[in-house]
């Protein structure tokens, strides 16, 4: 039967080019929480500090070749972790697999992340609205993965002033972020009081990007 065929009921389309897979990271959930413990006790997060010397309200680390730094000079990539001087801990596999399949689930295929940036929420923590530019190539996608408590994201236009739409991410759910979407300011609401059975009064929020 080929009844089900062209039903996709878990794929939105938010606006142009980018995509929410609700709960699309729970087929591999056992192998991913394994691995996102494994990443944050290599390299343990901590709350970077902004060039204008306030520290972020999420706390953060990242896994693969490059990872995301914000210091007095300013946000980058960099191959070393600064807390330790060493390389990041290297991407596992079942988040790179995850995000090369949500990728082209959303149709960009061949996405081959190098950077993943990993987000930890405590309740009433946020993040501002802000565009995501320090990556070379604004052609490649940005796949974001949630886990953990709910959050509201809000998703802007491509100047700060445009009106904010709001969107809630659960536990599992991907994002996919392509094309003009892509450099669409964006931002986490304060997050509410809540509690995962397994991540307890957290969100976690895997962003994987092509950044070299
Ligand atoms: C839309 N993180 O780390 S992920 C970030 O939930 C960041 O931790 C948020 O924004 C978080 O930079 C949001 C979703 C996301 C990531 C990148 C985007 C949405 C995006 C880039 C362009 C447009
Ligand atoms: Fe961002």
């Amino acid at each position: 039967m080929d009844l089900f065929e062209n039903m996709q009921p878990n794929k939105l389309e938010i606006i142009k080019d980018a995509y929410l897979l609700k709960s699309y990271a729970l087929t591999n959930e056992k192998a991913l929480l394994s691995d996102l413990e494994q990443a944050v006790s290599q390299a343990p997060l901590r709350h970077m500090m902004t060039k204008m010397g306030f520290a972020m309200s999420a706390a953060m680390t990242n896994c693969g070749v490059l990872g995301w730094v914000s210091d007095h000079q300013g946000y980058r990539y960099d191959m070393k972790d600064p807390a330790t001087n060493k390389p990041w801990p290297v991407m596992p596999a079942s988040f790179q697999q995850l995000a090369t399949l949500a990728a082209a689930e959303a149709g960009f295929n061949d996405f081959q992340p190098d950077a993943c940036l990993i987000n930890q929420y405590q309740v009433g923590a946020s993040m501002g609205l802000h565009q995501d530019k320090n990556e070379l190539d604004f052609n490649q996608p940005i796949v974001s993965v949630s886990l953990g408590i709910p959050a509201v994201f809000q998703f802007g236009g491509l100047n700060r002033m445009d009106k904010t739409h709001k969107i809630p991410l659960m536990h599992g759910d991907i994002v996919v972020w392509g094309g003009q979407s892509r450099i669409h300011f964006h931002g986490i609401a304060p997050l509410k009081m809540n509690t995962h059975p397994i991540l307890g009064a957290y969100r976690y929020n895997l962003t994987f990007r092509k950044a070299g």
